[in-house]
């Protein structure tokens, strides 16, 4: 029973419970629900049956057996139904989620478990001697275009290009040619910042401070606390990144400005990098950058430069004992990926930079930065469900688990078969909100179609050998 561990978010562990029935729902065998009505042949048109967001276990036991005495003589293949109805019933629950609730500071509801990825969850968890903690929330607040696809134009010199060529926008960005050119504008005005304090010493003449702490595919922070106080302006970020000019990852912590001066091995610059305080914006989201690539998040539970000068997530207690600095919550920050030497395949606003120390194959940083819990099981795989896609090889052994984690900001379900030819008897996890997991695994090799009944173009196919 590893779902429970596994699931982030359990604002919908009711619904998944009523509607995937059980753990057994989910290998390809008919469903405790399904088998609370065991004459499928005679299964009725299940027309008043749609499976209420507050739907309980008992409610559905309830349904199937008003439904068992419905009337047993129709023309419509009664699996077929079935079916229709129960993704009616998806699309219904999935209108009614509460996005704006269930974002607000930290979500009420959510039961902690480690799981996620930061940079592409919208939360994530993790594991101390403590118990398991939040650790990160990224937003927007609608549906999150993150434009981490290195075939899209979503850095900012390749922005700046499709502004400038004309071009017709790719329907993926989301965004009219008014927004770009005002997006393109904000990037430029912010580079021109940074390339202005290329040089280390610039910035520390200037007034920013070293955290000297140099994150792997990020780089170090310098803050100039007098900026934050000014909430966001593109002109004056609060933060220039830096990392290591040789292009290694430091096993020390950095050195810092000493007299407007930098003291340590010599940096370069990599990019910039924003923080809006609560004290500034209170719980909302930013909407800062034109457009809706801007992806903000929020640290939770942070211990900054304990022992060996990194991150890392610890108990208040032994975080300050380790020599740390704890933080219960920073403010909403991004990164925005300006400087023309560090254009970032990934995009200008991603949480990780591949031209950044140690220097990586963009597509493998998404596996690089997945959390997993201890319970999660030795050789199962795991899909994160992101930008409306099932991502991962899907492919298993008979027998093996696979954990699909809905990372998106909006709820999705893994249902067997496709939107024409549904098989919800096969496996169906029912509506899967943001940062719940499903488990699937298969007893006989072959390849099995799934799909999302909200999002007919979500499709993937699991292939068992
Ligand atoms: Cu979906």
């Amino acid at each position: 029973m590893h779902k429970s561990l596994l699931g982030a978010a359990v604002v919908a562990a009711v619904t998944i419970a009523a509607c995937s029935g059980s753990d057994s729902a989910s290998t390809p065998q008919p469903s405790p629900a399904t088998e609370a009505a065991p004459a499928t042949d005679v299964a009725p048109v299940v027309t008043d049956a749609p499976v209420a967001a507050e739907t309980t276990v008992a409610e559905t036991t309830t349904i199937s057996e008003t439904t068992a005495t419905a009337e047993t003589t129709t023309t419509i293949d009664p699996d077929e139904a079935r079916t229709i109805e129960q993704i009616n019933a998806y699309v219904d629950q999935a209108a009614a989620f509460d996005q704006a609730a269930a974002d607000a500071q930290f979500p009420d509801g959510l039961s902690f478990a480690a799981g996620g990825a930061p940079g592409y969850s919208r939360y994530v968890f993790r594991e101390t001697s403590a118990g398991v903690v939040p650790t990160l929330v990224e937003g927007p607040l609608d549906a999150t275009v993150r434009c981490q696809d290195v075939a899209l134009p979503c850095s900012y010199l390749e922005l700046k290009e499709l502004h400038e060529s004309g071009a017709a926008i790719p329907d993926e960005l989301a965004m009219t040619a008014d927004e770009l050119a005002e997006l393109v504008a904000q990037l430029d005005e912010l580079s021109a910042f940074a390339v202005a304090h290329a040089d280390i010493d610039t910035a520390c003449a200037d007034g920013f401070v070293s955290d000297r702490i140099q994150t792997p595919n990020m780089g170090t922070h310098l803050y100039k606390g007098s900026s934050i106080a000014n909430g966001f302006d593109p002109g004056e970020p609060e933060i220039l990144l830096y990392a290591l000019a040789d292009d290694t990852v430091p096993t020390d912590p950095l050195g810092q400005c000493v007299d407007g001066s930098w003291t340590g091995e010599p940096m370069q610059l990599i990019g910039t990098s924003f923080i809006i305080p609560p004290q500034i914006i209170g719980n909302d989201h930013p909407d800062a950058f034109a457009g809706p690539l801007d992806n903000w998040h929020i640290h939770y539970n942070l211990c900054r430069g304990a022992s060996e000068g990194r991150d890392s997530f610890l108990p208040i207690a032994e975080c300050q004992a380790a020599g740390g600095n704890f933080s219960a919550s920073l403010g909403w920050m991004i990164h925005a990926w300006v400087d023309p030497a560090h254009d970032n395949d990934l995009g200008v606003f991603s949480m990780w930079n591949p031209t950044v120390a140690p220097i990586s194959d963009p597509s493998i940083i998404f596996e690089s930065r997945e959390v997993r819990g201890t319970d999660f099981p030795d050789g199962a795989e795991q899909s994160l469900i992101t930008d409306f896609a099932y991502s991962g090889d899907l492919q298993l052994s008979v027998g093996q688990s696979l954990f699909f984690n809905n990372v998106d900001a909006v709820p999705h379900t893994v249902s067997a078969g496709s939107f024409d030819d549904p098989m919800l008897d096969e496996f169906d996890s029912g509506l899967l909100e943001p940062g719940s997991n499903f488990e699937v695994s298969f007893d006989e090799p072959g390849v099995y179609s799934l799909f999302c009944t909200l999002h007919p173009d979500m499709q993937a196919t699991v292939t068992v050998e």
